[in-house]
């Protein structure tokens, strides 16, 4: 049995659904992943200059620029069918009195614009920046900032409101995520290299639960011979598909 048949029969008999993203899904929204040759972002910068916090505070100017001509990016960047894909799968699963919950690693907030509700940011938004003084959050600083770095009322610095390397994650994210891969009987993991950690951690941990687990990603990574299914190919193009066959079996 094929791939795609062997992947639409775990995800038939599933009710509640993990899903894993990462910059892959976003890809063929025009979004620059981070580890390709092409396109990543750190091909065209080293990510300790510019990914953490050591690097805000030795060059606040330059990390404030890169990731407010990212967040300038991603406002022109479209949800692509592989987003569409998941909030319809989303939609059914909730419909049919299932759960549905999507562990994102992606900063870009296209998921929820595709209409994904059940989200959980692991890493932030580009479209937050967070007062250096009191921790206040805003996402609506003027785009482009007025410039680099952008001061806040309370005399500290606007930073960006992403996860850095080095830092962890937001608490209300993690307790979302383990509580969801705990009670999860599908893991799904989409575009992602599953090399940044605690967020590949998860999938390994529901797939060391013994639960059904798919990948779907264009090259393979250190966790396609752990799942059940790894489906080699583009988001944009399989999700869709899994979709339709996957509503043609709830019919
Ligand atoms: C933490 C936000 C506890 C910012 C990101 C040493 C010191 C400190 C920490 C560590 C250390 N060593 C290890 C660690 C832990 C570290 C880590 O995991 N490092 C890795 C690199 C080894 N993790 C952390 O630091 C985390 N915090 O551990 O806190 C702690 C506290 C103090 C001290 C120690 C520990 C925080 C991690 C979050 C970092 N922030 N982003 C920003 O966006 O700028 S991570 C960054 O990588 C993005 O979020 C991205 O999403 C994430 C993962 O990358 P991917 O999404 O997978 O993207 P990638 O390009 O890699 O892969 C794309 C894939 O898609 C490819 O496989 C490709 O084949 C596929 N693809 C491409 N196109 C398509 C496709 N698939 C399908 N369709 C397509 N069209």
């Amino acid at each position: 049995m094929g791939g795609i048949d062997r992947a639409l029969e775990l995800i038939r008999s599933s009710r509640r659904v993990v899903v894993m993203t990462g910059a892959g899904v976003s890809a063929e929204s025009g979004v620059p992943t981070f580890r390709d040759d092409l396109t990543g972002y750190w091909s065209m910068f080293d990510p300790n200059d510019l990914a953490t916090p050591e690097a805000f505070d030795r060059d606040p100017a330059t990390v404030s620029r890169w990731y407010d001509e990212r967040r300038q990016r991603v406002l022109s960047c479209r949800p692509n069918p592989g987003h569409v894909a998941l909030a319809a799968w989303e939609e059914a699963v909730v419909g049919a009195g299932g759960s549905f919950v999507l562990l994102t690693q992606n900063v870009d907030r296209l998921h929820q614009r595709a209409g994904s509700r059940h989200v959980v940011e692991l890493h932030g938004s580009l479209l937050s920046w967070r007062c250096t003084r009191t921790g206040k959050v805003r996402e609506d600083l003027p785009l482009p900032l007025p410039h680099y770095p952008m001061e806040s009322e309370a005399g500290g610095l606007y930073r960006p409101g992403v996860v850095w390397f080095g830092e962890m994650l937001p608490e209300s994210a993690v307790a979302r995520a383990e509580a969801a891969v705990a009670s999860c009987d599908l893991v799904v993991s989409i575009g992602t290299s599953a090399l940044v950690y605690p967020a590949a951690g998860y999938v390994e941990w529901a797939v060391a639960q013994g639960v059904s687990s798919l990948e779907v990603n264009r090259d393979p990574t250190p966790i396609s011979d752990l799942v059940d299914v790894s489906l080699r190919g583009l988001a944009g193009e399989i999700l869709p598909r899994l979709g339709a066959g996957w509503r043609a079996g709830t019919g």
